[in-house]
């Protein structure tokens, strides 16, 4: 099913005279009423009236992650604090949150959007919707809430963690469709085992995922142990939250929103735009927000673009799974590498559960150190030595074959790493340190 037959389904001309329509439009409003696009355009001697094609958009400046720092909490709002219906704030490690605001007309586009991702993941009318995302400040719980709502599901707002609770609500309310980061899915299907649940035998059927990288050995495993589809989903608060992309059930690549976020592949190094196809940073444009429209941002995500049709019927472009942040790459020894291409490579270590830390270290002046911690099942920690040092062997061996790097595998008992209700922490890099 498609939720929006219309905006979904446009042809590539149709949908580029309405994106520039609306570029066109965006940019005239950010000119007159964000005194920070106003001077960014002027520094480069641009006027609204400039942008004549979408061959433009590289004409205009981009926008980073700081610049919404700079300008906290509200100095990048297009329209009057009271016209406000709703703010949230991304996290953030240090300082101060990631402030991003919403219009009524807003929150309506917002629902939307998401509606559409749910619907393309496989979501309808009578199923019944299980938020297990983050409530509050976050968007993923309020995002897929309202969009659930809206396209008649039943929802269970029960926002993440309370994991024993979750799983007893699935059983009882015959929950069929599961919203939870990949890996906090993964740790419900954990303590579903040690309660002796087969989430399997339960009504679910689907999982809408994301907010956090994840590989395709990870969606396997999230597929065989709560038997459901797990269902990519990406966005972020900067542009809206979630219902920028979503798959639908063919897998193959996530539908951008394009009518509503334009985007381009970059270089993240260079800034220049990058041919169809490449991969790259992702760089979006949001064509209709009204509270905090944002020109050019620089997700930081990289990922390519493919614009043929999908089997599924939409012609709206779809983005590659995200493999990582530009800010996450580790450069070990030279060799550029994800943690999610590492998720990958261990994932496919028998006996290997997808509990895992990457913790990269740097003596002075020596050169950089990886050690990867990872649990091993139960079973095969309590067998002989012998088995777990060939374990290891073979994940090192892996390590070093399919990405050329050189790391220690250190296999750990089963709970030893801190489990996740939000995003998962997979990293520690303890080089900075060293400065
Ligand atoms: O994570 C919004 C969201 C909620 C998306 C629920 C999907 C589902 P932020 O907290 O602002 O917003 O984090 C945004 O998370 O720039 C990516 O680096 C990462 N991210 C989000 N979705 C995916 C995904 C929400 N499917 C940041 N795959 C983004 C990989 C993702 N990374």
């Amino acid at each position: 099913m498609i939720w929006d037959q219309e905006h979904e389904t446009l042809s590539r001309s149709e949908l580029e005279a309405l994106q520039l329509e609306r570029l066109q439009r965006q940019v005239a409003n950010v000119y007159e009423n964000v005194p920070f696009y106003r001077q960014a355009l002027r520094e480069r001697g641009i006027l609204p009236a400039d942008i004549r094609s979408l061959d433009d958009l590289p004409r205009l400046p981009f926008t980073v992650k700081n610049d919404f720092r700079d300008n906290y909490p509200f100095g990048l709002l297009a329209v009057p604090r009271r016209r406000l219906a709703r703010v949230h704030a991304s996290s953030g490690t240090t300082g101060k949150p990631t402030v991003v605001a919403y219009t009524k007309g807003d929150l309506d586009m917002w629902r939307e959007v998401c509606a559409r991702n749910l619907v393309a993941g496989g979501v309808a009318e009578d199923d019944t919707v299980q938020i297990a995302m983050g409530y509050g400040l976050f968007t993923g719980g309020l995002g897929w809430h309202y969009g659930a709502e809206h396209i008649g599901a039943t929802v269970v707002p029960m926002s993440s963690g309370n994991t024993r609770r979750q799983i007893m609500l699935i059983q009882d309310f015959e929950t069929t469709v599961f919203c939870a980061t990949p890996s906090y899915a993964i740790y419900v299907a954990e303590q579903a085992e040690e309660m002796g649940v087969d989430l399997t035998a339960t009504a679910l059927r689907v999982g809408i995922h994301g907010a956090e990288p994840w590989s395709n050995e990870m969606r396997r495993e999230i597929e065989r142990r709560l038997g459901i589809d797990p269902i990519d989903t990406y966005g972020l608060s900067e542009i809206v939250g979630p219902g920028v992309s979503g798959e639908c059930t063919y897998h193959c690549g996530l539908h951008i929103n394009e009518d509503h976020f334009l985007v381009e592949i970059i270089d993240p190094q260079t800034g220049e735009r990058l041919p169809p196809g490449e991969r790259g940073e992702l760089v979006i444009t949001t064509l209709t927000k009204e509270a905090l429209p944002v020109i050019r941002y620089r997700t930081g995500d990289i990922t390519r673009l493919d614009l043929e049709p999908c089997p599924c019927g939409r012609t709206l472009a779809r983005m590659e799974k995200v493999s990582g942040r530009t800010d996450d790459m580790l450069i070990v020894r030279g060799v550029n590498v994800f943690p999610s291409q590492i998720e990958t490579v261990l994932l496919r270590v028998e006996g290997v559960q997808p509990h895992y830390l990457i913790v990269v270290d740097r003596e002075l002046g020596a050169m950089d150190d990886v050690e990867i911690w990872v649990e091993v099942s139960e079973e095969i920690f309590a067998d002989d030595i012998g088995r777990l040092r060939e374990l290891q062997k073979v994940a090192e061996y892996e390590m070093y074959e399919t990405l050329g790097i050189h790391a220690r595998i250190k296999l750990v008992e089963p709970n030893t790493i801190e489990r996740s209700m939000g995003k998962a922490q997979r990293v520690i890099d303890r080089r900075n340190v060293y400065g």
